[in-house]
C-alpha cells in the first residue's frame, strides 16, 4: 500500500454489496481500511459481524488483522425492521458459505473504538464509508461530537434524492431502516457525499460480469460471482434485466474515484415523520430553504468506467492468473488463502435487504 493511501474505516452490514464494497476497497492501493464496524441493517448483528469477519478472512494480507468491531443491534429511536424480502439471501451473502471465521470480533463498540481512532489520527486523517443503516455514525457524531471536525468526510450509501426508493416508494433501505439517524448524520455538520439510488441504480453488474468472476475460479473472485450471480437473480424477478446494482461497492468507488460520478451541491435531510415518506431523504437543489449546502450528492455516474473499474480491480487483486505484483505482497496470500466451498449453499430463510 502506497505512502498516499487514505485512511477509512467502512461503517457495514454484509450484505452482498457491502462484500463487494469490502473486496474493492482492500484491492485498491488509494485506501488503506483501518477498520471495519458493523451494524444490524441487511440481517441482525451477529450475522453481520460473523460475515464480516469470513469476508476479510477471504481477502487476506491486511484485511485477516483489521479490526471488525460490533456496533448497534438496531435503531436507537425504533425497532428494528428487518427487510421483508430475503434479497441478500440466506445469512446475507446469497448462499455462499466461506470458512468460519479464524478470530473474533475486536473487543469494545464500534462507536467507541470508531471515536478513539478518529482521535488519534491526524485531523482530517479518516474517510468513513457508510454502507448501512446510519445508527453506528450517528450515535458517533452524538456522543462524541470532538470527532466531528477531525473526520475528512463521510461517504454514504444510501437515499434516493430523485428516485424512486427501493423500500418504498420513496425511501432507500439504509436511511428507511433508521431515519432519525439518517437526518441527525445529515445535519451533523460533517462534509458528505451521498452515493443514493440516484445513481446505483444506473451502474449495473451484468451478469456476464459475475460469470466471468465465477470461471476465474480463484476464491475471493469465485465467492464474489456467485453473490453477484443470486442477486442478479433477484434483480431480474424485479426489473426484468440480467444485472444488478452493487450500490455499496459505487460508495466505495465514489471514495476513490469521485470523478466517476456527477455531484450535485445540496442541503439535505431525510424525512421521520411522513406517513409515506419515512426515510426518505430531501436534496434542496434549488435553495429554496436558503440553507446552505451540507453535502455533495450523486446525480449522475459513468457506469461503463465504474463497471471497468470493479472488475479489473477484483481481478487484479483476486484473480487465479494474476502474478503477484512487488508493491501489493498480500495478493498471493489472498489467492492462496481461505478456500470457499463452491458447492455449500445454505438453504435455511433468513432476512435479506432490499435490491
Ligand atoms: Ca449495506
Amino acid at each position: 500500500m502506497s505512502q498516499a493511501a487514505h485512511r477509512v474505516i467502512i461503517d457495514c452490514d454484509p450484505g452482498i454489496d457491502d462484500a463487494i464494497a469490502l473486496l474493492l476497497a482492500y484491492a485498491s492501493p488509494e485506501l488503506d481500511v483501518v477498520g471495519v464496524t458493523t451494524v444490524a441493517g441487511n440481517v441482525g448483528l451477529d450475522q453481520v459481524v460473523d460475515n464480516a469477519l469470513r469476508l476479510c478472512d477471504l481477502i487476506g494480507g491486511a484485511a485477516a488483522a483489521t479490526p471488525v468491531l460490533r456496533g448497534h443491534a438496531g435503531p436507537l429511536a425504533r425497532a428494528l425492521r428487518h427487510p421483508d424480502e430475503p434479497v441478500h439471501g440466506a445469512y446475507g451473502l446469497g448462499g455462499v458459505e466461506l470458512p468460519t471465521p479464524t478470530r473474533a470480533a475486536h473487543p469494545g463498540h464500534a462507536v467507541d473504538w470508531m471515536a478513539e481512532r478518529i482521535r488519534v489520527g491526524a485531523p482530517q486523517e479518516i474517510t468513513l464509508i457508510a454502507t448501512a443503516p446510519l445508527t453506528n455514525v450517528a450515535a458517533l457524531l452524538h456522543t462524541h461530537p470532538d470527532v466531528r471536525e477531525r473526520l475528512a468526510e463521510i461517504v454514504i450509501m444510501g437515499g434516493a434524492a430523485f428516485a424512486p426508493g427501493n423500500t418504498t416508494p420513496a425511501a432507500e433501505f439504509n436511511f428507511h431502516a433508521d431515519p432519525e439517524a439518517a437526518r441527525y448524520v445529515a445535519e451533523a455538520g460533517v462534509p458528505l457525499r451521498i452515493v443514493g439510488l440516484d445513481v446505483t441504480r444506473k451502474a449495473l453488474t451484468p451478469l456476464a460480469d459475475a460469470e466471468a468472476l465465477i470461471a476465474d475460479g480463484a476464491p475471493a473472485t469465485s465467492a464474489a460471482g456467485r453473490m453477484l450471480s443470486h442477486l442478479i437473480e433477484r434483480y431480474a424477478r424485479r426489473h426484468a434485466v440480467r444485472a444488478c446494482a452493487v450500490h455499496d461497492a459505487l460508495a466505495v468507488a465514489a471514495a476513490i474515484r469521485p470523478d466517476l460520478l456527477q455531484w450535485t451541491e445540496a442541503w439535505v435531510t431525510v424525512e421521520c415523520a411522513g406517513e409515506f415518506t419515512r426515510g426518505a431523504l430531501v436534496a434542496d437543489v434549488h435553495g429554496r430553504t436558503g440553507l446552505p449546502s451540507n453535502a455533495k450528492v450523486a446525480t449522475g455516474v459513468d457506469a461503463e468506467a465504474f463497471r471497468a473499474f470493479l472488475m479489473s480491480r477484483l481481478r487484479d487483486r483476486y484473480g487465479a492468473h494474476t502474478a503477484p505484483a512487488p508493491s501489493a505482497p498480500v495478493r498471493s496470500a489472498a489467492v492462496s488463502g481461505a478456500a470457499v466451498s463452491g458447492a455449500a449453499v445454505r438453504s435455511a430463510a433468513a432476512p435479506g435487504a432490499s435490491a
